[in-house]
């Protein structure tokens, strides 16, 4: 059976990286004919660098599309609207494809009400049906492939990892990821990791997170040594391939995520991590925020509960009290850890987003 997808690059790497993954679960664990629409394929080859080996077409998009038959299933991520002569090839289809708005994450209750609502077309007989990633199991999950759990156990250990940017971290040495947005508070983090006395290790990937890092800190193309003793160290290093960047989220001690596709994976890595929602002009992301931390920091004891949401508000809202909050952080990274690996528990209990959908198409093609 043939599934498309399309996808638009808004900006960043979520839109693809979602489609991406999805796309080569599909064709691998279900055996589909997948096509993958992007209207620009730049950011895969850094996603995925090895893209073309993997059986799933990547075609461009261009209006109008160039294509043979319409899919039986439709995917459309994130409201992208396929095509107008595309959707007419849908509509001329003896039986009408399974059509679906692939939505953005969220943790809010309400999304549990707009899963699999149906939208029909206004002019042509189609109808498009809302499908919610999420958190629960009247959702449609998240992106989880099968042998996740069984990859992960063989994940380089954290020595390795670092071998390769020729860094060495003592045991002692707390290791970070930081990926976020410009808008973050660097100049308020580092302060704050400055006046820790605690050795930390800092990996910084290129785009957002390093030019931030650069307007703070200055020119070092080898990175920093910030504190009194150059006890904190921040390394930029190269971005990496989806599949390496999951091994260096499972082997940090702390990871700052943000927007969708590195925020689930920070949950599948089961670290203490900190979250950064892509920044909405409409000014929905601090009840995302909320949202998760609802659901995420509810089985949390008090005090590190109560850290852990002040941290991450903080970090989302200027970061006028990292100083004070950093060393509760800190202290509080082993009850997180354990926090971690029950949450990926919880989560693991419910269907992934790609099975979901194959659930959801089975009775509709
Ligand atoms: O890049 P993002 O900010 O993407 C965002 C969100 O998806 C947001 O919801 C959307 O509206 C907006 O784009 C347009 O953050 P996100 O979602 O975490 O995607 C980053 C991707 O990059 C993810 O697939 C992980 C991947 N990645 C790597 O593969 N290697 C790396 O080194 C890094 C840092 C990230």
């Amino acid at each position: 059976m043939r599934w498309d997808i399309f996808c638009k690059v808004i900006d960043n790497f979520g839109d693809v990286g979602v489609c991406w993954r999805l796309a080569r679960q599909l064709a691998a664990e279900y055996a589909l004919d997948v096509r993958l629409w992007l209207d620009d394929p730049a950011p895969l080859a850094l996603l995925a660098p090895d893209f073309a080996a993997v059986p799933v077409q990547v075609c461009r998009w261009r209006n109008p599309l160039r294509f043979n038959v319409a899919a039986e299933v439709v995917i459309e991520a994130f409201g992208c609207e396929p095509p107008e002569n595309y959707l007419q090839a849908m509509a001329s289809r003896p039986h009408p494809p399974c059509w679906l708005n692939l939505e953005y994450l969220s943790a809010e209750d309400w999304v549990e009400g707009c899963h699999g609502l149906p939208s029909p077309h206004p002019r042509l007989p189609l109808v498009k049906h809302f499908f919610f990633p999420g958190f629960t199991k009247k959702t449609g999950g998240l992106l989880r492939e099968r042998d996740l759990f069984v990859r992960q156990a063989a994940f380089p250990r954290r020595d390795a990892l670092l071998a390769d940017w020729r860094l060495t971290a003592s045991p002692d040495c707390l290791l970070v990821s930081l990926f976020c947005y410009d808008s973050a508070p660097l100049a308020a983090l580092f302060a704050a990791w400055s006046a820790d006395s605690a050795p930390l290790l800092c990996l910084l990937p290129p785009g957002k997170p390093l030019a931030a890092t650069r307007a703070v800190l200055g020119e070092a193309p080898d990175g920093w040594r910030l504190g009194a003793a150059g006890q904190i160290r921040v390394v930029p290093i190269p971005f990496l391939p989806q599949n390496r960047y999951d091994e260096l989220l499972a082997r940090c001690d702390l990871n700052f995520v943000r927007g969708e596709d590195s925020f689930i994976r920070a949950q599948w890595a089961a670290k203490p991590f900190v979250w950064q929602p892509y920044p909405q002009e409409n000014g929905a992301h601090p009840h995302k925020l909320a949202a998760f931390l609802h659901r995420y920091a509810a089985d949390l004891p008090e005090r590190t509960g109560t850290t852990l949401a002040a941290f991450w508000r903080d970090w989302n809202a200027g970061g006028a009290a990292l100083s004070r909050l950093w060393p509760e952080l800190r202290q509080q990274l082993e009850p997180l850890a354990r926090r971690g690996k029950s949450w990926r528990g919880h989560l693991s209990a419910q269907d992934d987003l790609a099975s979901a959908l194959v659930k959801f198409c089975a009775t509709r093609v």
